[in-house]
């Protein structure tokens, strides 16, 4: 069966987090991911937070799946001859570099257009133009400016950054929707063009709730919030602790065994519709009629001690017991699950959302495949290549360069000692 983006060709100039997860999921769809390395070490993810000495790290193997290596020192006049020739031959540049280092490079948009006029130029940066354009930028310095960190965490608590990668994985979702989009357009006008996912604004965009709740704040406090009705609101969006963010009241309650285990939780929604179902499932049913439980609005100063009520009966049960017995009425909750228990969950391996995955020095290793399904173009994950792995195999059969040239190259130092001992 085809791909869905087959016969596109990427140079992936991407490293750490943000830009590989945008070139995995192109590569993921069917688009020939060329990850250009420099010789030596390669992306800086492949020696971090390594759990096994001389094998490349989860942190690169689990963000650089179905990609191609090549190693490149793109400072040199052959390095960047032959980044010249992958410009001409492929679609899109992905690239995550601090502000200013593809310019100083020699690789201006003006020069990039002068050699393939057709090209895209996708580009993570931690900031839009602006006061901070030239920072450089990781996850939580963009969680922090996007907004998620001062609505993250409990009233009288500091601000929290979450688990989830928002602001590199987030923004490389972000850039592969702006890739294809631009591919798209190409097919009308002929043209490259650029292609800015910021992260601050990635972040702000998921953040997109917490500026609704800005700008309800000048007509009143947010019935919904914890601080309702008896905490202070002030001029600002207050961390909201784990009040849903939509209009169904929720929170997190303890389920059986929350003494010794940390994720003996659920999440549980008081949903208007199934206030009646969720009264008679805890023994409550007196609150059906009575004026200061039946409707949404007389519930919403006693969220909190509704909540507690419930939470005396959720935590008779185990969080999976509770999810079994409250979705028998479409009543919504979610366990809180452990990585540990994802880990173990049969049915996210069927879908391919877990996969085992082989490689030769690591061995097997287990990762997260494509979470987008397209039922037209099926993914399937391959390992992560080793560091230049394919710098031969790219410099032939796609550059179209002889025996004779390719010697040429590696004398001249561009493609690495190491890689060159390798390729010997
Ligand atoms: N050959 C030769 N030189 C290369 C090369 C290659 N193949 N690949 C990279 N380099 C050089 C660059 O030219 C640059 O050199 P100069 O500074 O002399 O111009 C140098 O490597 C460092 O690049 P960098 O500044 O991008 O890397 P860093 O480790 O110092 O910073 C990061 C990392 C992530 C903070 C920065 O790249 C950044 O802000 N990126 C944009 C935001 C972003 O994506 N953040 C997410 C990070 S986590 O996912």
């Amino acid at each position: 069966m085809g791909k869905a983006l087959q016969g596109v060709r990427i140079l992936d100039f991407t490293h750490v987090q943000s830009g590989p997860t945008c070139t995995q999921l192109l590569a993921w769809f069917g688009a020939d991911v060329i990850k250009v390395e420099r010789p030596g070490e390669g992306d800086i993810t492949r020696s971090q937070l390594r759990d096994l000495p001389d094998a490349d790290s989860l942190y690169f193997t689990m963000l650089n799946h179905n990609k191609r290596s090549i190693t490149l020192d793109t400072k040199t006049p052959k390095g960047k001859e032959v980044l010249e020739a992958l410009i001409k031959t492929c679609d899109v540049m992905v690239e995550n570099f601090a502000p200013g280092v593809l310019d100083r490079m020699g690789f201006t948009w003006e020069r990039i257009q002068e050699l393939n006029p057709a090209m895209i130029v996708a580009s993570v940066k931690g900031f839009g133009p602006g006061p901070f354009e030239n920072c450089k930028v990781y996850e939580n310095v963009a969680q922090c400016a996007g907004g998620a960190a001062s609505t993250t965490g409990f009233d009288d608590g500091p601000p929290m950054v979450t688990g989830a990668q928002i602001g590199d994985s987030g923004t490389g979702l972000h850039l592969a929707l702006g890739i294809v989009t631009a591919l798209y357009q190409r097919k009308e006008t002929g043209r490259g063009q650029k292609v800015l996912a910021a992260m601050q604004d990635a972040v702000l965009n998921l953040c997109r709730v917490k500026l609704r709740d800005q700008q309800r704040l000048a007509h009143g406090p947010m019935k919904e919030y914890p601080q309702y009705p008896n905490g202070e609101f002030g001029d600002t969006v207050p961390r909201a602790g784990n009040a849903s963010g939509g209009g169904q009241p929720g929170w997190i309650l303890k389920c059986k065994g929350w003494e010794t285990d940390p994720n003996a939780y659920i999440y549980f929604i008081a949903q208007a519709p199934v206030w009646k179902s969720i009264c008679k499932v805890i023994g409550k049913e007196e609150w059906i009629t009575d004026p200061d439980y039946a409707t949404p609005v007389a519930r919403l100063p006693r969220l909190m001690q509704i909540f507690g009520t419930v939470e005396e009966w959720t935590k008779t049960l185990t969080k999976f017991e509770v999810m079994d017995l409250l979705n028998k009425y479409d009543i919504p909750c979610g366990p809180i699950l452990s990585m540990k228990e994802i880990a173990e969950d049969k049915s996210l391996y069927e879908t391919g959302t877990l996969v085992e995955v082989e490689h030769p020095t690591r061995g097997s290793y287990l990762t997260v495949g494509n979470p987008i399904k397209l039922s037209d173009s099926p993914t399937e994950v391959t390992r992560s290549p080793l560091l230049g792995e394919h710098t031969d195999e790219i410099l032939r059969d796609v550059l179209g360069f002889g025996e004779r040239e390719i010697v040429e190259i590696r004398d001249s130092g561009a493609i690495g000692v190491v890689e060159r001992l390798a390729a010997e």
